[in-house]
């Protein structure tokens, strides 16, 4: 009698634990990319628990997606990152029928986003953006002078003016495949190109001001620019503008501003995707549908300050940022915009190398 009781509670522990499990959602997103509330809004629409990890970088998730067995069931790429990762076979196709808000999407923005993931497969748009700069008035002012205008990459590839920013800090993203593009095109050349004298042209110039940079650094930037401890910092839209409102909120008379250089800048979509092996893909998708819905996008939106590709929630985010041309740029500034290049492995070889000899001098 007793050793079938303890064996009914076995069972029993048993079907809680494989419960339990089924009830959590593992996802790994981006840093500073999520409303505060949008976890425990989903938990509670949804009974599925949710474990929340983050990075910074692309090349972090690929390496974690290419060694498979992640233990995630939802990530963030961006498209160009994407795309090859879906030619090495690291997701599962969606299952659009658990995705009915798939019709509150962008139908313009989702056919952007196809060009990486054809018939938008295997990812929907999280949020899009812009790699530009990010940089105190006051200080970028008391060092270049009232009449600078800072709306050139000048600011931060010619060594003259960095030299004259050094004291207050200029950073640069830790993001080799848009730092050299965005130098590339700084030069005159195409930033898509993959010729390797141009990607070296690019990283030379990166060089030359490698003495004036702080640091390389894809996420410290926000506080940094918020706190005044760096005065320039090439940085993601929507992370720069969550900059200037932590300094507003914070009253400490530090004033941020975002500037899409008119030389153009990189456009770019952040994509969820379910990997392949992921343990839970029901709860993905429910997540998924989820972001879709229109206030649940808007509150992210307002909270993180970056575009999204979901008309419906239009209506419901601050027109402050709507109206902002720094997050959703105008017609014309969206022609000096450029996608990203999906390098193949030769080409990422010689980024790579290029970009250990940026930062290291070596
Ligand atoms: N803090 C959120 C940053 C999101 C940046 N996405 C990466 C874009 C890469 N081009």
């Amino acid at each position: 009698m007793k050793y079938r009781l303890t064996t009914a509670l076995i069972a029993l522990a048993a079907a809680g634990a494989v419960q339990a499990q089924e009830n959590v959602l593992r996802i790994y997103n981006w840093s500073d990319y999520i409303a505060e509330d949008t976890l425990e809004k989903f938990t509670a629409a949804t009974g599925i628990e949710v474990t929340y990890d983050v990075y910074d970088s692309n090349e972090v998730l690929e390496a974690k997606m290419l060694a498979g067995s992640s233990g995630y069931d939802l990530v963030v790429p961006t498209s160009d990152f994407l795309q090859r990762q879906i030619a090495a076979g690291v997701y599962m196709p969606l299952d659009k029928s658990k995705l009915p808000n798939l019709a509150n999407m962008d139908e313009a923005l989702m056919a952007g986003a196809a060009a990486y993931d054809p018939g938008n497969t295997y990812s929907v748009i999280y949020m899009w953006g812009t790699t530009g700069i990010g940089y105190n008035v006051a200080a970028v002012t008391e060092r270049l002078g009232e009449d600078y205008e800072v709306d050139s990459w000048a600011l931060v590839f010619d060594p003259e003016i960095t030299a004259k920013l050094a004291d207050c800090g200029v950073s640069m993203l830790d993001a080799p495949t848009e730092m050299i593009p965005a130098a590339m095109n700084y030069l005159g050349l195409d930033p898509n190109s993959t010729n390797k004298a141009d990607l070296e042209a690019g990283a030379a110039l990166l060089e030359s001001v490698r003495p004036n940079i702080r640091y390389f650094n894809s996420s410290q930037y926000i506080s940094d620019l918020a706190n005044g401890d760096t005065c320039v910092a090439v940085g993601w839209s929507g992370d720069v503008f969550q900059a200037q409102a932590r300094a507003l909120e914070a009253e400490n008379g530090v004033e941020i501003a975002y500037v899409i250089p008119k030389e153009g800048a990189l456009q770019w979509f952040d994509m969820m995707a379910i990997p392949a092996d992921a343990p839970n893909p029901d709860a993905a998708h429910a997540f998924i549908n989820f972001v879709m819905d229109a206030q649940i996008t808007a509150d992210i939106t307002n909270y993180v300050w970056y575009a999204n590709a979901n008309a419906a929630s239009m209506p419901l985010v601050d027109p402050e940022i709507t109206s902002d041309p720094g997050i959703f740029p105008t017609e014309a500034a969206k022609g000096g915009l450029w996608a990203s290049t999906v390098y193949d492995a030769r080409t990422d070889r010689t980024i790579t190398r290029l970009w250990t000899r940026v930062k290291t001098g070596q």
